[in-house]
């Protein structure tokens, strides 16, 4: 059992899924690889940290307000719920972030608990030193959440198979994927982790 390790689950949320108001291109497909990999962490003991991208319903992320993006995920609608089939573990420490109106946020280390405490400080006080990130959207949150932990000193695994990107241009996603991995992160997939066991 590897305590100094957590999963990073980013914005698995309605609004970023097909149908949703800021749909990631098939968004949803993450949902089953996360379960599979959350059923392998939990069986590790590894905490499990998920966050929601969690607006204000006026805030200069919006094009309405100056941003650059529709409006979603505003907080308590059904947009900025988790995506129903989800299976968060209990225990789970469930983080906030995008809620100061007048800025955007978008890694998971700008994000905090229910208490307002932030990650870093989450991550600290319990020792963890890597962290495996999945979800939505691997050009915005993910790689913004990755690059962060990195610069922050965490080793850093990318679950290839469980992110996907919202790619404004077309070749968003794998320029982020590149991008993280010249700076430190590892790729994982589902397969090259069950051969690890
Ligand atoms: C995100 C765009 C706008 C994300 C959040 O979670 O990646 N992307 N807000
Ligand atoms: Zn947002």
């Amino acid at each position: 059992m590897r305590k100094n390790k957590a999963l990073l689950i980013v914005d698995v949320q309605n609004d970023f899924c097909p149908t949703g108001a800021l749909a990631v291109p098939e968004g949803d497909k993450v949902v089953s690889p996360i379960n599979r990999y959350i059923k392998i962490f939990q069986k590790k003991k590894i905490p499990v940290f998920a966050t929601r991208d969690w607006h204000p319903v006026r805030t200069r992320h919006f094009k309405d307000f100056g941003g650059v993006w529709p409006v979603h995920c505003v907080q308590n609608t059904p947009g900025a719920a988790f995506h129903p089939k989800l299976k968060l573990p209990k225990g789970t420490v469930l983080l906030y972030k995008g809620m100061d109106p007048q800025k955007d946020a978008y890694s998971a280390f700008q994000a905090e608990d229910a208490t307002g405490t932030k990650l870093q400080k989450l991550l600290s006080l319990l020792g963890v030193k890597e962290l495996y990130v999945a979800g939505l959207a691997t050009d915005y949150c993910v790689r913004s959440s990755a690059l962060d932990a990195l610069k922050q000193g965490f080793k850093v695994k990318i679950l290839t198979d469980a992110v996907k990107g919202v790619n404004l241009k077309a070749q968003d996603s794998e320029k982020a994927i590149k991008v993280m991995v010249r700076r430190g992160a590892k790729k994982i997939t589902l397969k090259n982790m069950q051969r690890k066991g």
